[in-house]
């Protein structure tokens, strides 16, 4: 598979850096993931419901509910998070540039018509580490722009097995999903999208 990196704004996006074999094997370690620790709809302080489906592996996982966003060490139910697959990891070491291990995995699913608005990653106690991003599945419309809200964005479309690392000056970058186009990937077989993110959280 041919690969090259593109910037998007300071973003790095290391186009097609996963062949398919590799996402397979990682959508199959993800489906373990969600056995243990199953897909929710989280509810947002304000009170509206995320059109997009998360669960989280590693010590800390994000949750949000009417008392505010956090990373949490315990699920809703009370368990503990599953633990980050290694196919994952090994994402991880090809491409943050510390050898500091992520102790967060969010995983976010996509159905059809799901999106995510722009956002800034800064729940994370240093954020001055990397985060990691993997797309698996259907391609996705991702539009970054700059530290503070409002002003330029640029576009870019997220295909199944592109990584991209927000580090640096873009670590703080806005940045949201506008759109996915369903069922242009035949890696899931009931379509929709996978995005995995690496992170040092707590
Ligand atoms: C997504 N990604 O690709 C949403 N956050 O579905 C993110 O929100 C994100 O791609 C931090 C760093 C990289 C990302
Ligand atoms: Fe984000």
């Amino acid at each position: 598979m041919t690969e090259s990196v593109l910037d998007v704004r300071g973003v790095s996006i290391w186009k097609g850096l996963l062949d398919k074999p590799s996402q397979d094997a990682m959508v199959a370690d993800l489906r373990e993931v969600a056995t243990a620790a199953p897909f929710r709809r989280y509810e947002t302080p304000g009170g509206r419901r995320m059109s997009v489906r998360m669960t989280a592996a590693g010590d800390l996982g994000w949750v949000t509910d009417r008392s505010g966003y956090r990373y949490d060490p315990m699920q809703p139910d009370g368990d503990r998070w599953p633990g980050i697959p290694t196919s994952i990891l090994d994402v991880w070491n090809t491409v943050s540039g510390t050898s500091r291990p992520p102790d967060s995995c969010l995983v976010n699913f996509y159905g059809e018509g799901a999106k995510m608005g722009m956002h800034q990653d800064r729940d994370e106690t240093d954020t001055s580490w990397p985060v990691v991003s993997i797309s698996l599945g259907d391609s996705a419309l991702f539009r970054v722009g700059g530290t503070s809200r409002g002003g330029a964005t640029e576009s870019v479309w997220l295909d199944s097995g592109d990584v991209a690392v927000l580090a640096g000056a873009a670590r703080l970058a806005f940045h949201g999903i506008d759109r996915i186009r369903f069922g242009s990937s035949s890696l899931l077989p009931e379509g929709g999208r996978i995005n995995v993110t690496l992170r040092v959280a707590g």
